[in-house]
């Protein structure tokens, strides 16, 4: 969890306001992934090449939001009479928005964290180090002593016990700063993402990680872009083409600065100095029990380019993320089913084409059963595409919370399709499985909406969501991405079979109306508001399902209770007598789906069981059954367009999500950003 991130400038001149603003910037694109603290490091002066030792770098550290970091930057430079003019040909600067897993959000527990009083290494920390209390043990008695709760400054700390050891008896520093780094990451267990920063090698970075995305981001400096440079610059510039160079948790925070982007891979250091970037990385993939003697190799890699645009991580007309996500929701459909719907024609059938999975089909079919693997959102999105994938392949589908498989260790065989979902591509718990899965030889397929995530790296096969930037922490869109890939593969898994085709090509269909459909439903908004408006003030929610939308009560459920902060419950109508009717009276807001599907009779006399015992009814029905499916007296009914049933859920859950929007909003809550929560859960 977190967000980290640096911006390194060479050979161009930059202000130290400017510098300031980048690093804040990027702090602020990244604060979606964590933000109960935040802080950043930077140079105290210009650093001359024949400076014995540079003075220490400046730690500026705040609880809260970025905002409040950036009040107390600014309050600290000037209290400190910093020049924000003062200009930089080259500067290494790094930044931090925590997530706390190891002592409360305080500024002593922010991050940067460092070595000492001197700050002779700062590093920044994405992730937790598994074996800290050993290591700070050792390091106590080595004479350090720590101010913080952290796990992470164990590592600053290790940084310069390594420094100072290699050092001993020496007049001179004679190690690399990568090799000070390999030194350290040979110590630590868990999984993280850093980045050092050291006085003993100023104007350098070391990025590496083993877990927790990391991406570099390479901009070259044209002569126009550096138009400002006056005369007595030039003679820096022959020596080295200006760039700049950025390191980011996500490419959210690159997209405005370049395109040309590296995913830095588990295992690897990137060492960013004078201008060029090595990267570096051990034989074994721990670098663990490699003996000093081991060198790590040093890797070629190829840059590539973001498939993405700077409008995309900007709010537009909308106040928050999340509402222009939910309103996007017809645009990021069409992306996700773009080039994979076949419209057919006089001689060929409709049919879908999932490019990822194509050449594993054969294999999935043959597979004697299908889990679906994820956390939160993502499994319910499973959760909600299990019946039609049951229905059209005929293969038993099993449904696995990630964590609650590992804590297990359910048997998984070789005979089995794992498929793995997940918006970020980095969770945690659904790694963890995935790394289970592959160790018991099952075929592992993933759904993300990540290029280059680790999910899409390590299954074998899978497919991209393409939902686009999703920064809302509660996910909307992705989640309706996702039922929509999965209904494809369901789709395309049967797409040998003959007996089904009528009702593929239904589906089809559907899915190409689709779009359209869920802009009908958006013009609910308003009176989902209203809605909001009358159960502002109440406690509690419960909203019943069944069938396609079981899976939309748990998801409907799980949106108002992570931005309304309101208790809330989706529960599967089916199970309504065996303990949840007792719950019912006039008070409690019960929300019904009661949309037409197979499931229609059975919920109709749910409808009516609970409105025999008074209960305050919402029910959610197709178009036109208002007046045929509620009771009389039912205190609200959404009427939703209908489509295919196994796509209703995709319809069904949007009036919930502008509910729980509303609610959030209304009841003065951080909608973007709610408590205890952040977007992708990179930590166990
Ligand atoms: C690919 C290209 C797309 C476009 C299209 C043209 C990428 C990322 N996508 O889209 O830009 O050129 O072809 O037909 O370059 N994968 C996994 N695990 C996952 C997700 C994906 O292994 O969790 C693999 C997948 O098996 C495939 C590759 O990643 O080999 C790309 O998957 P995709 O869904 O983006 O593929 P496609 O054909 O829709
Ligand atoms: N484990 C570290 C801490 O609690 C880093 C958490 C994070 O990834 O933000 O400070
Ligand atoms: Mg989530």
């Amino acid at each position: 969890m977190c967000g980290i991130f640096a911006y390194l400038n060479f050979n161009v001149n930059r202000e130290r306001r400017y510098i300031l603003e980048v690093l804040l910037n990027g702090l602020r694109r990244l604060e979606y992934r964590g933000y109960d603290s935040s802080g950043i490091s930077i140079d105290s002066s210009s650093i001359s090449e024949n400076v014995i030792l540079s003075p220490p770098p400046l730690v500026y550290r705040q609880e809260g939001n970025i905002e409040s970091l950036v009040k107390s930057v600014y309050e600290e430079v000037a209290a400190t009479k910093l020049n924000l003019e003062e200009s930089f040909s080259v500067h290494a600067g790094i930044a931090h928005t925590r997530w706390a897993t190891h002592g409360e959000p305080s500024p002593k527990n922010s991050h940067p964290q460092t070595s000492g009083p001197e700050n002779e290494f700062v590093v920044v920390h994405n992730g937790v180090i598994t074996n800290y209390e050993v290591l700070k043990e050792t390091l106590m008695r080595h004479g350090f002593t720590f101010e913080s709760d952290t796990d992470t400054e164990v590592i600053p700390k290790l940084a310069k016990y390594v420094y100072d050891k290699a050092n001993e008896g020496q007049a001179e520093n004679t190690v690399l700063f990568s090799d000070v780094v390999l030194e350290v990451m040979r110590h630590l267990d868990g999984a993280y993402a850093l980045i050092f920063k050291s006085r003993h090698y100023p104007n350098e970075l070391i990025a590496c990680k083993r877990g927790g995305p990391l991406l570099l981001g390479v901009k070259e400096l044209t002569e126009d872009e550096n138009s400002g440079a006056s005369f007595s610059d030039f003679k820096i510039l022959k020596d080295g083409q200006p760039k700049e160079l950025f390191i980011s948790s996500d490419a959210n925070a690159l997209v405005e600065h370049t395109k040309k982007v590296l995913v830095i891979e588990d295992g690897e250091v990137v060492h960013l100095k004078d201008g060029g970037v090595t990267i570096l990385k051990f034989e074994n993939e721990k670098g663990k029990n490699s003996g000093a003697l081991c060198r790590p190799a040093s890797v070629q890699r190829a840059l590539s380019i973001l498939e993405m645009e700077v409008e995309q991580i900007n709010k537009g007309k909308y106040k928050h993320y999340m509402q222009k996500e939910i309103h996007e929701q017809p645009e990021s459909l069409r992306t996700t089913m773009r080039g994979r719907l076949i419209r057919g024609g006089s001689s060929k059938a409709k049919s879908v084409l999932l490019g990822g999975i194509k050449d594993h089909l054969k294999t999935i079919r043959r597979s004697r059963r299908i889990l679906f693997i994820g956390c939160g959102t993502s499994y319910n999105a499973a959760l909600a595409a299990r019946p039609i994938l049951e229905e059209l392949s005929g293969i038993p589908v099993t449904m696995e919370i990630a964590s609650d498989l590992v804590d297990r260790q359910g048997p998984i065989y070789r005979e089995d399709t794992a498929v793995f979902v997940s918006q970020s591509g980095e969770t945690a718990d659904t790694l963890q499985a995935l790394e289970y899965a592959l160790e018991n030889g099952a075929l592992c397929v993933g759904i993300t909406n990540t290029v280059g995530s680790a999910i899409a790296r390590n299954t074998h096969c899978g497919v991209h969501i393409n939902a686009g930037a999703e920064i809302g922490v509660a996910s909307t869109k992705a989640y309706t991405s996702q039922i929509a890939v999965m209904a494809m593969l369901a789709l395309a898994i049967a797409d040998d079979t003959i007996s089904n085709q009528d009702r593929r090509e239904a589906i089809i269909d559907s899915l190409f109306e689709l779009p359209s459909r869920v802009k009908e439903v958006l013009k609910l908004d308003h009176e989902m508001e209203e809605l909001a408006q009358q159960l502002i003030d109440e406690q509690s929610l419960l909203v019943f399902g069944r069938g396609y939308n079981y899976a939309t009560a748990l998801e409907g459920a799980l949106k108002v209770k992570e931005v309304s902060l309101m208790h809330s419950e989706g529960i599967l109508a089916g199970e309504m007598k065996h303990g949840p009717l007792a719950l019912v009276d006039e008070n409690l807001p019960i929300v019904v789906i009661a949309t037409r599907d197979n499931c229609f009779s059975k919920q109709q006399s749910v409808i009516q069981q609970l409105h025999a015992r008074k209960g305050r009814l919402i029910v959610m029905c197709s178009k036109g059954d208002a007046v045929s499916v509620c009771p009389s007296g039912a205190s609200r009914v959404i009427e939703v367009p209908q489509v295919e049933d196994c796509l209703q859920p995709v319809i069904n859950i949007i009036p919930l999500q502008l509910l729980a929007y509303h609610l959030t909003v209304l009841r003065g809550f951080n909608v973007d950003q709610p408590r205890n929560l952040a977007k992708s859960v990179t930590t166990q």
